[in-house]
């Protein structure tokens, strides 16, 4: 016997409706752009939130170190670009603007047409990437964050005008159907999410290294087309699939940044057996704010009281069942709830 509950988008002016073309080209390609999601006022106060990050106005815990000299004994890919604070991280924690745009109503009515109807918000990344610096080469989300099931997806918002000049970003239609490859001699690592379930995964080594000979990942890139960049004007707005190959190059213009706000979402009913400060127990579920829809497991509300849409569904409706009939069609009967 099944439940008849129908998830319902809570009515709001203003919704981002999704075309079925859309929903086409994200499922097939991996990624969709969507231009001008967001009004010029919105796109200026995540401007304004890059700009207090960029100058200290956020405490990033123990991330202000800004500008030290990097540690060229360090085998992590990213340590300088930390170190150089060109990216900082889960800034949604820390400021009610950052969790405001994570939780932005028009980017919650793509994810939710796209990997929902109950959504996660999971984490946000603010990008500063200032002349000279930035950039991460071939890697895939979920290789970092498990979703299980896997339905992650990441929405790169452009607060700025982007180009291959300070370093959009580079994505490869279609590798959004490729498995997540593993590190070397990594068991149950890199987030494969079916571990010992493929025969011929190869693992690679130095995902998210700028360099092409190091990061292994570029050789499976190298069966694809050439990989697009993805040039966007501020409050365009990419969706990509959490397996999709992407990367970006250093900003090398000499006079312009590359800010940008990366937000990542999945579907409320996953597994999240992460959460970037560390978490209690077997899963880190209810440190992820449900931001759309409803949800059986744990989980956050926002930290600065940021309105969300969840599902506008009744909380218990009748139950359905399925009936054969004698023509071999099956019809739903509805049986009332007492
Ligand atoms: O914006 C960038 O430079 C890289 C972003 C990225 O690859 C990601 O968020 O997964």
């Amino acid at each position: 016997m099944g439940i008849s509950y129908t998830p319902k988008s809570k009515a709001r002016d203003n919704r981002y409706l999704v075309s079925v073309k859309e929903y086409t080209q994200y499922h097939r390609d991996g990624y969709l752009v969507v231009r001008g999601l967001l009004s010029k006022e919105d796109t200026g106060l995540l401007y304004d939130l890059a700009e207090r990050t960029r100058l200290g106005g956020i405490n990033t815990k123990g991330n202000e170190s800004s500008y030290q000299p990097e540690d060229p004994e360090s085998k992590d890919p990213l340590s300088g670009e930390f170190i150089h604070q060109t990216r900082v991280h889960m800034v949604s924690r820390l400021d009610k603007t950052a969790e405001w745009g994570l939780l932005h109503p028009r980017i919650l009515d793509v994810t939710e047409a796209l990997v929902g109807p109950d959504v996660y918000a999971l984490q946000s990344m603010m990008f500063l990437n200032p002349p000279g610096r930035g950039g991460q080469g071939w890697h895939q989300d979920s290789y970092y964050i498990k979703t299980h099931p896997d339905t992650m997806v990441g929405a790169w918002i452009a607060l700025e005008e982007v180009d291959e000049e300070n370093g959009c970003l580079w994505v490869v239609p279609g590798s959004n159907h490729e498995p997540i490859y593993p590190p070397e001699g990594n068991n149950g690592g890199g987030n494969v999410h079916a571990v010992d379930a493929f025969k011929d995964l190869r693992s690679v080594e130095n995902v998210s290294h700028l360099d092409d000979e190091v990061n292994t990942l570029s050789k499976v890139v190298s069966n694809y087309p050439p990989p697009i960049p993805v040039p966007m004007q501020p409050g365009d707005v990419l969706f990509f699939h959490s397996h999709l190959f992407h990367r970006s190059y250093p900003n090398r213009t000499q006079d312009r940044f590359r800010r940008a706000y990366v937000c990542h979402y999945c579907n409320a009913r996953s597994w999240v057996p992460w959460d970037h400060d560390g978490y209690e127990g077997e899963s880190g579920n209810y440190r992820q704010i449900l931001a759309r829809g409803r949800t059986q497991l744990p989980y956050a509300e926002p930290a600065f009281g940021t309105e969300i849409y969840l599902s506008e569904a009744e909380d218990e409706s009748d139950s359905v069942r399925m009936m054969g009939m004698d023509d071999g069609m099956m019809m739903p009967v509805v049986q009332k709830k007492e």
